[in-house]
């Protein structure tokens, strides 16, 4: 008896990091689990038994419209979308050009728009639907060298607290959790790694963070009973900020 018993949930970004957590966790609940990722080989690999690995750049149109049509195709309902695909770059202000810029928000911010806009379609007509967006703590904390990250992850925010205004009468509701830094392959690969020492002084529980640690708040709000929650921020901090 899982929590997401013959639910059907699309993640996004699933293939590593966080997103492969939390399709991990929303399997173990009993979930039928798309993974989305530009990695097709390794949306493959994280699909559960029963699930799906399809090749998604969330930033395309086309690509989008795809993973709903072929989550319905197969399954016949889509219950829940969890939005985590995200680049997580490293980039000195003096280094953030236009190009740069755009291309975070291509995926962070362009992305969510387009999986929620494409996915929210059937849930409307099933008159139930749980989408959570991962949103990050730097939207708290103002974090260094991430200045157009930290304003996609702004506007993660404040799309999911319009968009739960939005749908919430078609029985949708939409949240966000913030993860703090976490220890995951990219992160690891990146010049974050080093903010580890100086992120665990500031948690109120002492320890790196881990892609497990942030799926069961994921796994909740996707769960039909938090059916009362909609257009919240959980933040999964180890208490680093609060909103
Ligand atoms: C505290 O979301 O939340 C670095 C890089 N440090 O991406 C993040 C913190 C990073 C974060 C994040």
């Amino acid at each position: 008896m899982g929590k997401l018993d013959n639910r059907v949930a699309v993640v996004t970004g699933g293939a590593q990091g966080i997103g492969k957590a939390i399709v991990d966790k929303l399997a173990a609940e009993g979930a039928t689990v798309v993974v989305a990722d530009r990695n097709g080989p390794g949306a493959d690999a994280a699909a559960p038994a029963g699930g799906l690995g399809l090749t998604v750049d969330v930033s395309s149109e086309d690509d989008v419209r795809s993973m709903v049509d072929e989550t319905m195709a197969k399954y016949g309902r889509l219950d829940v979308l969890v939005n985590d695909a995200a680049i997580v770059p490293f980039t000195a202000w003096d280094d953030i050009d236009f190009v740069e810029w755009r291309r975070i928000m291509a995926v962070n911010l362009d992305g969510l728009f387009l999986a929620c806009h494409h996915a929210h379609k059937p849930m409307r007509e099933a008159g139930y639907g749980r989408i959570v967006n991962i949103c990050s703590n730097v939207v708290l904390a103002g974090t260094p060298n991430l200045a157009h990250y930290v304003a996609s992850k702004g506007g993660v925010l404040a799309f999911t607290r319009a968009l739960a205004r939005e749908i919430g009468k078609h029985g949708i509701t939409v949240n966000a959790v913030a993860p703090g830094l976490t220890e995951t392959e990219g992160v690891m690969a990146s010049p974050h790694k080093e903010a580890f020492d100086f992120v665990q002084m500031l948690q109120c529980i002492p320890r790196r963070g881990v892609a497990a640690d942030i799926a069961p708040s994921v796994a909740f709000l996707a769960s039909e009973e938090a059916g009362w929650v909609t257009g919240q921020l959980l933040v999964a901090d180890a208490g680093m900020t609060h909103n």
